[in-house]
């Protein structure tokens, strides 16, 4: 059973018949969810002769979506179908207001719809996961997996003169995700007053972000199909090139309700419960495992549906508890995106893709080291001691290292609104944000019916050290565009000298953040199905497998794809 994408009318003549009235469909392995993690799992997986994989996709396909594949300008299919469209709670802490949550709803997920930076953790970021107790999960031993997945294409001399730059031994060559800078890279000298302004801030040029070292001033690179000109999303690196495997099956327009369970005391998945866009509600069967990849906002979602969760919340929807695991749906961790901008007297015609990372010490003062065990009352406060204080003020003291250490913990990029087709416009924007919040919050479900959407609360500034730094970032910014040779040719308009004055206090400049990084949520939760030790609130091993069950992994956001396909390998 294939889809092939030039008959898909063909496909759902013979399988979604299938599932709507024949007997239940049967693979080893069901991932839920067709997004980066999901379909790299699902192309590994299938490379064994012996084993069949369904993908289970809620949404359709996009292959030729121009809003997609249109490299120039990433927000075209924002609130269109292939965008889920969730919007956070009202946000306590940020002037309480509600934020609009993209999340790409297509085969590829979010990979359909994101930013296309390629632009891996700091080498001490990805360490601290074996630092609280994720065995082998550290950079010597990822960095590996980070190459095999990557087909790096090397900038041409034309590039290079754009600012495009590398550094060979970070990067893979045979892999299936096309990595590099498109065509469309902006010509010209912007990205040398860029670098040069932030070099008269102390921040140097950084060659290669993806060696581990991401402090420093880059043109990022870019998951894009150089040659072909279009977006290199998850479904045209792992899924077109395989998608004639006859092991590998993608039920799309199908959307996972629950995980079914066997009869027993054993909390062993038979399979999930499926809706499909065209008829009732019907199943399908896993022999070995069912794989969570749904996405940061989703697989927690999942679980509770399921019952697997906090007791308490379980409870107040009529569902009985499976495994009681208090971690599922918290953690949740966003990043505040606020922007300034300014008019120029040039118009630019070209993708920009300047990022400027800056450790604390850059922009900010001495960080407080003792505070921890008090941004640990409150968040537990926060979030109904759903997270014992104790496990937060560990990781804490963890994550607060790492700032300490000089890891980046702002990043400020430039982008050029450029219109795609249209007259390209003399403005010039800096959107930026602190990396590593301390504030936490969670997703739940809100209903027993699983096509309500999940309650999204981030917890934006529940600690006040996430506004101190934020405020310290969005003035280094300023200062960034007050600097030579940029400040000879901009002038800011938003928010203005008449909003935010030249002398603004910290509480003026706070009080804008709050009102206006609203558009949008950064879009990049992560933490809510936690690879933690369970008593520091985990929900997932260090295999990935769900506590307390037998044969439940969650494959998404915060873990990586290919060290967990050769982990279930491994142990079969
Ligand atoms: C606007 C935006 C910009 C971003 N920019 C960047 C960037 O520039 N660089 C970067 O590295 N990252 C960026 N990200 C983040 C990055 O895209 C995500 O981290 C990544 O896609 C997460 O992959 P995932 O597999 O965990 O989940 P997702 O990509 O969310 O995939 C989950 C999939 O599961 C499906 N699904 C959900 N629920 C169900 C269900 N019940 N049944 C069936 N299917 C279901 C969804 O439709 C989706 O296709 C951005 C994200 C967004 C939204
Ligand atoms: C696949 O084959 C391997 C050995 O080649 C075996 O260990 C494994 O159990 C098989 N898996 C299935 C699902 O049959
Ligand atoms: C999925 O739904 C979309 C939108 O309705 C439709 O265009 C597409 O043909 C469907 N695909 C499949 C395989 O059902
Ligand atoms: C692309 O996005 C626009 C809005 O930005 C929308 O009107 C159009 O329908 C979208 N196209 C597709 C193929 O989804
Ligand atoms: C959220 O805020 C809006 C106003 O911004 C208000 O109307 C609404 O009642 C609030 N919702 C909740 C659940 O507090
Ligand atoms: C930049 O210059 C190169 C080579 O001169 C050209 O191919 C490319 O189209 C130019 N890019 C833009 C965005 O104009
Ligand atoms: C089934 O789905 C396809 C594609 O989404 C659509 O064209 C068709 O009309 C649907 N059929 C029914 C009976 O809803
Ligand atoms: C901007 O660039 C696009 C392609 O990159 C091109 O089609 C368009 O003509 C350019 N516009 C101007 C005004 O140069
Ligand atoms: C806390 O910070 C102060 C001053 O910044 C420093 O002197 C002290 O050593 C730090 N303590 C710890 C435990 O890191
Ligand atoms: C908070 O937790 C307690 C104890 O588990 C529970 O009784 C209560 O319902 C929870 N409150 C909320 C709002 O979830
Ligand atoms: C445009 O920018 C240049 C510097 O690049 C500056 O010399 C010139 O005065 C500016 N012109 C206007 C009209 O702002
Ligand atoms: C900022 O400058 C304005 C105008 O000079 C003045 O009225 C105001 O008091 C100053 N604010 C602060 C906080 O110094
Ligand atoms: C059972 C089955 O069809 N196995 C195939 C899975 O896909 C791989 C890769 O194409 C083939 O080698 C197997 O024969």
């Amino acid at each position: 059973m294939l889809l092939c994408r030039d008959s898909s009318v063909l496909f759902l003549a013979t399988t979604l018949l299938a599932i709507c009235h024949a007997s239940v469909l049967e693979f080893d392995y069901l991932i839920v969810g067709a997004g980066p993690s999901g379909l790299t799992l699902a192309n590994r997986l299938s490379e064994l002769p012996n084993i069949t994989v369904a993908v289970i996709e809620a949404g359709g396909e996009v292959y030729n979506n121009p809003n997609v594949t249109i490299i120039e300008d990433f927000t075209l299919a924002e609130g269109t179908s292939i965008d889920w469209q969730y919007e956070s709670t009202n946000q306590t802490y940020a002037a309480g207001q509600r934020i609009a949550y993209h999340s790409g709803k297509a085969l590829g997920g979010c990979s359909t719809i994101n930013g296309m930076t390629y632009i891996r953790a700091e080498k001490a970021q990805i360490d601290a996961w074996e630092t609280i107790g994720n065995k082998g999960w550290n950079w010597a031993n990822l960095i590996p997996y980070y190459k095999k997945s990557e087909h790096f294409d090397a900038p041409t001399a034309a590039q290079t003169r754009a600012g495009a730059s590398y550094i060979a031994v970070d990067h893979g060559r045979d892999g299936p995700l096309k990595v590099g800078y498109p065509y469309g890279l902006l010509n010209g000298t912007l990205h040398e007053q860029v670098g040069q302004a932030w070099g008269a801030l102390g921040i140097p040029h950084n060659s290669d972000v993806n060696g581990g070292s991401v402090r420093g001033f880059t043109v990022w690179q870019s998951t894009v199909d150089r040659e072909a000109n279009v977006r290199e999303d998850a479904g045209r690196a792992y899924y077109y090139p395989v998608q004639s495997r006859p092991n590998l099956s993608v039920f799309l327009n199908t959307t996972v309700n629950r995980i079914v369970w066997k009869d027993g005391d054993e909390v062993i998945a038979k399979g999930v419960e499926v809706t499909s866009k065209n008829c009732s509600v019907s199943s399908l069967n896993a022999r070995k495992e069912v794989i969570l990849s749904a996405g940061s906002l989703r697989s927690p979602a999942l679980l509770e549906l399921s019952g697997i969760g906090n007791p308490a919340i379980l409870s107040k929807y009529g569902i009985p508890t499976k495994v009681d695991l208090p971690g599922v749906g918290e953690n949740l961790q966003d990043q505040p995106n606020t922007a300034i901008v300014l008019q120029t007297n040039t118009t630019y015609n070209g993708t920009t893709g300047y990022v400027a990372f800056s450790s604390a010490s850059d922009f900010f003062g001495n960080v407080p080291n003792n505070s921890i065990a008090d941004w640990a009352l409150q968040v537990s406060n926060a979030v109904n001691n759903s997270v014992n204080a104790s496990a937060l003020e560990y990781l804490f003291k963890v994550q607060l290292g790492l700032i300490s250490q000089g890891v980046p913990d702002a990043e400020t990029i430039i982008g050029t609104t450029v219109e795609v087709g249209g007259v390209p416009r003399a403005i010039l924007a800096s959107a930026f944000w602190l990396l590593m919040p301390f504030s936490r919050g969670n997703v739940h479900i809100s209903s027993p019916d699983p096509s309500v959407y999940p309650q999204i609360n981030p917890n934006y500034f529940l600690i006040d050290f996430d506004l101190a730094i934020q405020i310290a970032i969005a003035k280094w910014a300023r200062r960034f565009w007050a600097t030579q040779p940029v400040s000879a040719f901009t002038a800011e308009i938003s928010p203005g000298f008449e909003v935010v004055p030249a002398n603004a206090t910290d509480e003026q400049w706070g009080s804008w953040i709050k009102q206006s990084y609203l558009g949008s949520a950064n879009s990049h939760p992560l933490g809510t199905a936690a690879m933690m030790p369970k008593k520091l609130g985990g929900v997932v091993d260090a295999q990935l497998k769900v506590y307390g069950t037998g044969n439940v992994r969650v494959v998404d956001a915060s873990v990586m794809p290919f060290q967990a396909a050769d982990m279930i390998k491994e142990e079969m």
